[in-house]
C-alpha cells in the first residue's frame, strides 16, 4: 500500500497548494492559518505561561498509516511490529505494518461509550514481550447510569485476536452519573508501578480537594491494581490509599520523562490547561486555583490563581488547547533541536503542540499546525519517529516523517 504524505513544518512546497501544515508559533495567527495556504512564522503576544520566540522547526512530512478508525483514542507499539489501538466505542485492534486494520479484539469487558467515555487508554506492560500482559482503562459501566474509570490488566498472545486474562483491577470511587471527565491514562514506571490519571467527572469538582475518593486523582498502583508501597496516604485515616496527587481536573495525556519522573497535563475549564510534574502528595489546586475562568466567563469560586499549599503548573494556556496525548521525542530523527522536547496533542485547534525543555523549565512553545483533525494522541514509536492518533469518525494513524 502506497502511503500518502504531505509536508508540516515551516518550509513550504509551491508545487502541492494544500500543504497546509506549517509551525505557528502564537495562537494568534490561527485565523491567518485556516485561510492562507503560504507558511507563515508568527510571533508576539503568547497565549501561554512560557515566551514564544521564533524557532526554526525541519520540514515534516505526515504519512497516513492507517485510515477508518472510529475515534481512536490510544496507540501503542507491539514488538512483533504493527499497532495497538484503542477506539472509544469500545474496540481495540491491532494494526499491521501495511496499515490493515485487524478485527476487533475478542474479550473486552463492556464499556460506557457515552459522551467522553468508552474504551480509553492502552500502555503495554515493560515485560510484555516476555509476558504478553497489557494494562487498559475505560469508563465502567454501573447501576442506575452511573459510570467511573476503571484500570483492566488482559494477556494479548502474539497473533491473537482475543484478549486472555482480563481482570478489572481498579475502579474509581465514587461511581458517578455522568459522560465527562474520566481522564484516563496509564503510565508505568520503570519499578513496574502505574500511574492512573483520572479526571473529577465534572459535576465533582470539589471532590478533587478531598482525600476520601478517587476524583481529580493521580493514583499509582502495584501491577495488581493495589495501592503501591510509599505512596504518601497509606494508613492515614479517611483517605484513599491509592493517591499520589490531587487538585487535578481533567488529565488527557502523561508519560514517562527521560527523568525518570511522571510529567502529565490536565484540562482547565475555559483557559488554564495545565502541564504538571505530579509529587507525592501534593495539591494541584483545582478548583480552588485556576488560571481559567467558567465556561461563558466568571470567576471560579474565589477566582484566585494562586494559594500557599497548592502547586503551580509548569507551563499553562489560556485559551485553553484542550490537550491529549503527550510524548517525549528521546530520538534524533528530526534533528538536535527537536530531541528532549516534549509533544502533546491539540483537540481544539489541530495542532501538534512541542514545548522545548531545560529540565523541568519550558524554554518555549512551538505550535504544529495543519494537521487538519483533533490530535488525540501522540507517541514516539521505536524507529524514534512521532506518531498521531487523530479523533474523528474516520480517525487516522499518522506518522511524521523527517522531509528529505
Ligand atoms: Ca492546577
Amino acid at each position: 500500500m502506497a502511503a500518502k504524505s504531505r509536508t508540516i513544518g515551516e518550509v513550504s512546497v509551491p508545487s502541492a497548494p494544500l500543504m497546509l501544515l506549517r509551525a505557528v508559533l502564537t495562537l494568534g495567527v490561527l485565523a491567518v492559518a485556516a485561510g492562507a495556504l503560504s507558511p507563515a512564522w508568527a510571533t508576539g503576544v503568547s497565549s501561554s505561561s512560557s515566551p514564544t520566540v521564533p524557532s526554526h522547526a525541519p520540514a515534516l512530512r505526515v504519512q497516513v498509516i492507517a485510515n477508518g478508525l472510529e475515534h481512536p483514542w490510544a496507540l501503542a507499539f507491539l514488538p512483533e511490529g504493527g499497532y495497538l489501538v484503542t477506539e472509544r466505542p469500545g474496540r481495540m485492534r491491532v494494526v499491521d505494518t501495511q496499515g490493515r486494520l485487524g478485527p476487533p479484539l475478542a474479550g473486552l469487558p463492556q464499556v460506557a461509550a457515552r459522551g467522553q467515555g468508552g474504551l480509553l487508554d492502552v500502555a503495554l506492560d515493560a515485560g510484555f514481550e516476555r509476558n504478553r500482559t497489557l494494562y487498559f482503562c475505560f469508563s465502567e459501566p454501573a447501576e442506575g447510569g452511573a459510570n467511573s474509570t476503571a484500570l483492566a490488566r488482559a494477556r494479548l498472545p502474539a497473533g491473537s485476536a482475543r484478549l486472555e486474562d482480563v481482570r478489572v483491577i481498579f475502579s474509581q470511587l465514587p461511581r458517578v452519573v455522568s459522560p465527562l471527565h474520566f481522564g484516563c491514562r496509564i503510565v508505568q514506571m520503570p519499578d513496574g508501578h502505574l500511574f492512573l490519571l483520572l479526571g473529577e467527572r465534572y459535576h465533582r469538582m470539589q471532590d478533587a480537594q478531598r482525600l476520601d475518593n478517587h476524583l481529580g486523582k493521580v493514583l499509582r498502583l502495584t501491577p495488581d491494581g493495589a495501592p503501591a508501597p510509599g505512596n504518601p496516604y497509606l494508613g492515614r485515616a479517611g483517605a484513599r490509599p491509592e493517591i499520589w496527587s490531587y487538585g487535578h481536573r481533567n488529565p488527557q495525556g502523561g508519560t514517562l520523562g527521560p527523568d525518570g519522573q511522571l510529567w502529565m497535563h490536565e484540562h482547565g475549564p475555559q483557559g488554564g490547561d495545565e502541564v504538571n510534574l505530579p509529587q507525592p502528595g501534593r495539591n494541584y489546586g483545582w478548583p480552588v486555583i485556576t488560571h481559567g475562568e467558567q465556561y461563558g466567563g466568571g470567576a471560579i469560586g474565589e477566582g484566585l490563581t494562586a494559594k500557599p499549599g497548592m502547586e503551580q503548573p509548569l507551563h499553562h494556556w489560556t485559551p485553553s488547547v484542550a490537550p491529549s496525548g503527550m510524548a517525549f521525542l528521546t530520538s534524533d530523527r528530526y534533528g538536535p533541536q527537536w530531541r528532549g522536547s516534549l509533544f502533546i496533542g491539540s483537540l481544539k485547534f489541530n495542532q501538534l503542540l512541542r514545548l522545548e525543555l531545560s529540565g523541568t523549565r519550558v524554554l518555549r512553545e512551538q505550535r504544529l499546525d495543519g494537521v487538519g483533525e483533533r490530535v488525540r494522541d501522540v507517541r514516539q514509536g521505536p524507529d524514534g519517529l512521532l506518531y498521531l492518533l487523530t479523533d474523528s469518525p474516520q480517525g487516522r494513524l499518522l506518522r511524521l516523517l523527517p522531509a528529505m
